[in-house]
């Protein structure tokens, strides 16, 4: 066996289930043995797309997803998504071919290119070692939380290897098996956190990604304390069902949340960093509020907020250790209740639609779709101005309804990120929602989304601009020349792509995607919304001053 078949054959064996790639020379046959091994392999039609969809996958499952690519172009082209992923510690594994002679045209420095974006490069570099620096790779992506590129010389890979005996599948599904324990919390930090919740009148939890598996656990440490519950954007969906739920905090946050979480006079974050974008730039904290994080890394205490407090362990860990204790009212009262549940998202803030002349309001527009779309829907959002549309307007059943891949906010990995989710979860409907920006910069995944026959809807708001920079710049007087363009026929190019699709030009045309949705969804619907394009959303205002 060359070790190509036996790397593919490992990662199989220690519990890979779906890889995403595009296929060359360099990683032809290490795909194959994915392939025969039993892996899901998703063929993207670019490289960015590829890495996209695998952190999407990753994110909405909780699985280490592969990427497959060619030597050099090959990761190159994965790179932006490569480097989305490693801001978000997702847990990937990338297989890369490597051209090590430096005459070669697909030589680079492969090393230097993904240590630049944050990701961890790793080789197999010897025949003889192909199945233990396998396993490392994988080891490191899924209890470490990186984003692992490991480079495969082509003459490596084409080595025969004695590997595939019964040693190496015991050493994968001993990897497999494993789970290395999280920190566990101080006492002493676990009584300073519960000297601060006993002390509080007004908690507020704010859960990360770090927290998406530990609803249970801080529902109840919350109901005992007396605390509201908020989520950062990459967890939105966490606390659905609750009646103190206050959604996103930070900029997508309705004016209730914002208020409530500025009026707390204790703030915990939970697996969460308290970014610029969840606190508004530290806005959200109240001048006499007390700030605790609970992290799996001390590092994320204190990063972007000062903080009284830091707990290192397992958020689940540390919430139902906190658990037992007296009972307190803290933050929640019948009237604030009411509030919540009359005030407390999006739907209920009135506004002026401003639909008319051809265009359709993104407000109306987005609501229109949350009431016609089911509820068991997973929805992925593009970069741009709209964004916040379908992140504030679109409700989520729960965490695993929404895939936030904003961590490097790069326009168009909007549409590959529906494609991988969609593929975590085939019972949801995936929504994609896009800017025109962002569609054409992803456009060529569209026909992934036929070939695979993913039932996705796909909604583009076309302003027929960089609505971010003509907002953020026309306003001053400069030239917007370079940010608009002409009218395209997105419909009709959808179309071509197999997708059935709807013009919407107002509230009416939505009619179009009712009808879609009573049929068999046979093809992916495009809805190719003409969007009013006059107003600036202010949290891309937010996202300029974070430059
Ligand atoms: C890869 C990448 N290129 C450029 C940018 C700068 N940028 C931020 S928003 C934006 C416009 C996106 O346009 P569109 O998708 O139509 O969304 P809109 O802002 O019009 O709502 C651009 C070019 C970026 N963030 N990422
Ligand atoms: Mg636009």
């Amino acid at each position: 066996m060359i070790v190509a078949e036996a790397v593919g054959g490992l990662l199989a064996a220690a519990g890979v289930r779906a890889a995403f790639g595009v296929v060359g020379s360099g990683n032809f046959h290490l795909t194959n043995a994915l392939v025969s091994h039993g892996v899901r392999f998703v063929a993207a039609r670019h490289e960015g797309g590829a890495a996209t969809m695998a952190d999407a996958y990753a994110r909405m499952t909780g699985e280490v997803a592969v990427v497959s690519v060619h030597q050099g172009p090959g990761l190159t082209n994965a790179i932006t998504g490569l480097a989305e992923a490693a801001k978000s510690r997702t847990p990937l594994v990338v297989l890369a071919g490597e051209a090590t002679d430096a005459r070669s045209n697909f030589h680079i420095d492969q090393d230097a290119a993904v240590r630049a974006v944050g990701a961890v490069p790793m080789r197999v570099s010897d025949p003889a070692e192909a199945a233990r620096h396998t396993l490392e790779a994988f080891r490191v992506a899924r209890d470490e939380r990186r984003t692992v590129v490991l480079n495969l010389p082509l003459d490596v890979q084409a080595a025969e290897t004695e590997l595939g005996g019964e040693r190496p599948e015991r050493a994968a599904a001993a990897v497999r098996e494993s789970r290395p324990a999280a920190p566990a919390a101080s006492a002493e930090q676990l009584d300073g956190l519960r000297r601060l919740l006993d002390g509080a009148e007004r908690p507020v939890f704010v859960a990360g990604r770090g927290a998406r598996h530990a609803r249970a656990e801080l529902v109840e440490l919350a109901e005992r304390t007396g605390a509201l519950l908020a989520t950062s954007a990459v967890a939105k969906g966490l606390f659905r069902g609750s009646p103190w739920d206050l959604d996103v905090s930070g900029g997508f946050a309705t004016p209730l949340t914002a208020e409530l979480v500025r009026g707390a006079d204790l703030v915990v974050g939970w697996g969460c960093a308290l970014n610029m974008w969840t606190t508004r730039h530290g806005s959200l904290i109240g001048p006499g509020a007390k700030v605790a994080q609970v992290d799996l890394d001390l590092a994320a205490v204190g990063l972007h907020v000062p903080a009284d407090h830091g707990v290192v362990g397992d958020v689940a860990e540390v919430a139902r250790a906190l658990t037992a204790g007296g009972e307190r009212a803290g933050y929640r009262s019948p009237e604030l209740a009411r509030r919540i549940r009359e005030e407390g998202r999006w739907r209920a803030v009135p506004y002026r639609d401003e639909s008319g002349g051809g265009r359709v309001d993104p407000r109306t527009l987005t609501i229109g779709l949350d009431d016609l779309l089911p509820a068991e829907r997973i929805v992925a959002t593009d970069s741009g101005n709209f964004m916040g549309y379908p992140a504030m307007f679109l409700d989520v059943p729960d965490e695993r309804g929404f895939c936030f891949t904003q961590a490097f906010q790069a326009v168009g990995l909007g549409l590959a990120t529906a494609i991988g989710a969609a593929v975590a979860r085939p019972d949801r409907l995936p929504v994609a929602a896009l800017g025109d920006g962002g569609a054409f910069m992803g456009i060529a995944e569209l026909e992934t989304v036929v070939r695979l026959g993913l039932p996705m809807v796909v909604v583009v708001y076309d302003d027929e601009a960089y609505g971010a920079e003509v907002h953020h710049f026309g306003p001053h007087g400069h030239p917007l020349g370079t940010v608009r363009f002409p009218p395209a026929d997105l419909a009709a190019i959808a179309r071509g792509y197999g997708f059935a699709a709807v013009t919407v030009t107002g509230p009416a045309d939505l009619a179009g995607v009712a009808e879609w949705l009573k049929g068999p969804r046979e093809r992916p619907l495009l809805v190719h919304a003409k969007v009013t394009g006059d107003r600036p959303s202010w949290w891309l205002e937010e996202a300029f001053r974070g430059h």
